[in-house]
C-alpha cells in the first residue's frame, strides 16, 4: 500500500476527545522504548512524525496521524516504566486502558515486544488481560536488527510456545527493523486488507421510524 499522506492531527489524554469522523484506526502499544513511534515513522515514511527518544517515556498522549485521509494510525504511551511514579503509572494505565476498552474506532492493536527479550509477564499478562477483553490484536516483534536471524528464529519458538500456554490460537506476528526498514511491506498489507474488509460490510438496513 502506497502512503500518500500523513499527518499529526491531534494528542488526547481523554478517549471522549479523540476524532469522531469514523475512520478506522490501528493502535500501537508495549512496553515503553520497544518502538511504538519510530515503527509509525517507519510505515509513514516520515522520520519525525511521531517523536521518538533513546530513554524510556517519550510519548506520554494518545497521539491521531491521519493517513491517505482515510484511517488513522495512533501512538499509545508505553507501559511499565518503572521511573513515572506510582501515581504516574496509575495515570497512564487509565490512559491506555481506557482508549482500548472504549475507542470503537480500533480496529486492531498492534502489540509491541523487543525480540531480544524472553516471554516477560507484564506482556504476557497485558495480552491476556486483551483476550479477557475481547480485543482484536497483533504482534510485532521489534529491533531485529539487533540479534542475528537465527537467534531471531530461536526467540520466535520460545515466545509461540510460551503463548500457546494460555492461547489455543496465536495472534497474527510481525517482525520489524525501523533501522533496517523491515516488516513494512507486511504490517501495511495487514492494516490495508483490514480497512477492506470494513468497506466491505454490509451496510445495515434502515428501518423507517413508524410512529
Ligand atoms: N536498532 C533499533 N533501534 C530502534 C528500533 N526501533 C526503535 N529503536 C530505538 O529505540 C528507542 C525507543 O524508540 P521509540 O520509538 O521512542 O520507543 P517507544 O516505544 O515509542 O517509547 P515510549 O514513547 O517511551 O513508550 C529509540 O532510541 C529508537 O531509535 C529498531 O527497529 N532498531
Ligand atoms: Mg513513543
Amino acid at each position: 500500500m502506497e502512503i500518500k499522506s500523513a499527518e499529526f492531527l491531534v494528542s488526547n489524554t481523554d478517549v471522549r476527545m479523540c476524532p469522531q469522523d469514523g475512520n478506522p484506526e490501528y493502535a500501537f502499544i508495549g512496553r515503553s522504548n520497544v518502538g511504538k513511534s519510530s515503527l509509525i515513522n517507519m510505515l509513514t515514511n516520515r522520520k519525525g512524525l511521531a517523536m521518538t527518544s533513546q530513554k524510556p517515556g517519550k510519548t506520554q498522549l494518545i497521539n491521531h496521524f491521519l493517513i491517505n485521509d482515510k484511517w488513522y494510525l495512533v501512538d499509545l504511551p508505553g507501559y511499565g516504566y518503572a521511573r513515572r511514579g506510582k501515581d504516574g503509572r496509575e495515570n497512564m494505565r487509565r490512559i491506555i486502558e481506557d482508549y482500548i476498552l472504549e475507542r470503537e474506532a480500533m480496529v486492531n492493536l498492534f502489540v509491541l515486544l523487543d525480540c531480544r527479550h524472553e516471554p516477560q509477564k507484564i506482556d504476557l499478562e497485558f495480552m491476556e488481560w486483551l483476550g479477557e477483553s475481547g480485543i482484536p490484536f497483533s504482534i510485532i516483534f521489534t529491533k531485529t536488527d539487533k540479534i542475528s536471524k537465527l537467534r531471531l528464529e530461536e526467540n520466535l519458538r520460545v515466545y509461540r510456545e510460551k503463548l500457546l500456554e494460555t492461547w489455543e490460537e496465536l495472534p497474527p506476528i510481525f517482525t520489524s527493523s525501523s533501522e533496517k526498514r523491515e516488516g513494512r511491506e507486511e504490517i501495511l498489507n495487514c492494516i490495508e486488507q483490514i480497512t477492506k474488509g470494513l468497506e466491505s460490510r454490509p451496510v445495515p438496513p434502515v428501518f423507517p421510524y413508524m410512529p
